[in-house]
C-alpha cells in the first residue's frame, strides 16, 4: 500500500529511504528518478523534437488541488486536454493529465532533478499519458506509459508574472484536499521556461510511491524563474501529518525524492 508515506519519514510515516519496502513499489529498481544530469556526458542526438498540442491556449476547466503531498492543476475536461508528441517521446503521442510542483524550505534545494550536482530551489512536472493505453493504471504496468516534462525554476526579486494566475489559485489551497476553480485563463507554455530547447531525455520513474518505471522524462535546459514571494506561497502548504505539540496540521515541507543512480542509463540532448 502506498497511502502513508512522507519524504521525511517523521510521525511513524514511511520515509523515502523506506519507499522500497512498500507493497508493489519499484523503488528499489534500476531506472529510478530523480537524476543528477552531468552535462559532460550528455548523449548528442541529431534531432530530439517535442510538437506541443494545446499548450499555446487555455487549459479548459483548470482547477488546483492540495492533496497532501504537493499542489497540483488539473482540468476538469476529459476532452481536449493538450498532447505532445515527437521524436524525443519515440513518437508516442501523450495527452496531460496533470501538473504539479517539488520545492524545499530553503532556495538552495527543492528540485529533484540536479544539473552537475546543483539543486534548484522547485521543480515542475508537466504529467502525460501515452494515449495507446485506455486508463492511468494500465499506463502505469508499461516502460512508455508516461511522459513527464520537467521545468527547473531558481528564485528571483521579480515575481514571474506568466506564472501569475496560477499562483494566486495556489496560495487558496492550504490544507490537503482543498480544491479551487480556477476562473482565469492558465496557458501551459506560460509554465515552461523562455527556451524550450534544447532539452535532456531520459527513461525514468514517478518520483513517489509506486515509483513504476514507467517515464520518459524530459528537463528542460533553460532554468525558468519564480519570485520569492511566489515561492514561499508553496512554503506555506500543509499536508496529513499532524504536528503532536500543536494539534494542527504540519507544513509539507520538503517534498523532493533524492537522487537516483544511472545504473548505466544514458541521458541524451
Ligand atoms: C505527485 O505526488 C503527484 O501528485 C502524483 O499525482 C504523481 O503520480 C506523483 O507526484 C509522481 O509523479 O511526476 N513526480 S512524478 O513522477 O502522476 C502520478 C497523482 O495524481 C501517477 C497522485
Ligand atoms: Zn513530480
Amino acid at each position: 500500500d502506498t497511502l502513508h508515506w512522507t519524504y521525511d519519514g517523521k510521525n511513524g510515516y514511511i520515509g523515502q529511504t523506506k519507499w522500497y519496502t512498500l507493497k508493489n513499489s519499484q523503488c528499489g529498481g534500476k531506472r529510478q528518478s530523480p537524476i543528477d544530469i552531468q552535462t559532460n556526458k550528455l548523449v548528442l542526438m541529431k534531432s530530439l523534437e517535442i510538437e506541443y498540442k494545446g499548450y499555446y491556449k487555455p487549459l479548459r476547466n483548470p482547477y488546483v488541488e492540495n492533496n497532501g503531498h504537493t499542489v497540483q492543476l488539473m482540468s476538469s475536461d476529459k476532452k481536449n486536454l493538450p498532447m505532445i508528441t515527437g521524436s524525443a517521446l519515440d513518437n508516442q503521442v501523450y495527452k496531460f493529465v496533470q501538473a504539479h510542483f517539488h520545492w524545499g524550505v530553503r532556495n538552495g534545494f527543492g528540485s529533484e532533478h540536479k544539473i552537475n550536482g546543483r539543486a534548484f530551489a522547485l521543480e515542475l512536472h508537466l504529467v502525460h499519458v501515452n494515449t495507446k493505453y485506455k486508463t492511468l493504471e494500465e499506463a502505469l504496468g508499461n516502460p512508455d506509459g508516461l511522459a513527464v516534462l520537467a521545468v527547473l525554476y531558481k528564485v528571483s526579486r521579480k515575481i514571474n508574472p506568466y506564472i501569475r494566475p496560477l499562483m494566486r489559485n495556489t496560495a487558496k489551497v492550504t490544507y490537503s484536499l482543498e480544491r479551487k476553480a480556477i476562473r482565469e485563463p492558465i496557458v501551459l507554455r506560460n509554465l515552461l521556461p523562455p527556451k524550450p530547447k534544447p532539452f535532456m531525455k531520459y527513461y525514468g520513474s514517478l518520483t513517489t510511491p509506486p515509483c513504476s518505471e514507467v517515464v520518459t522524462w524530459i528537463v528542460f535546459r533553460d532554468i525558468a524563474s519564480i519570485g520569492i514571494k511566489q515561492e514561499n506561497v508553496f512554503r506555506q502548504k500543509r499536508g496529513e501529518v499532524i504536528d503532536e505539540k500543536t494539534g494542527k496540521f504540519k507544513r509539507i515541507g520538503n517534498n523532493f525524492r533524492t537522487v537516483n543512480d544511472l545504473n548505466g542509463r544514458k541521458v541524451y540532448i
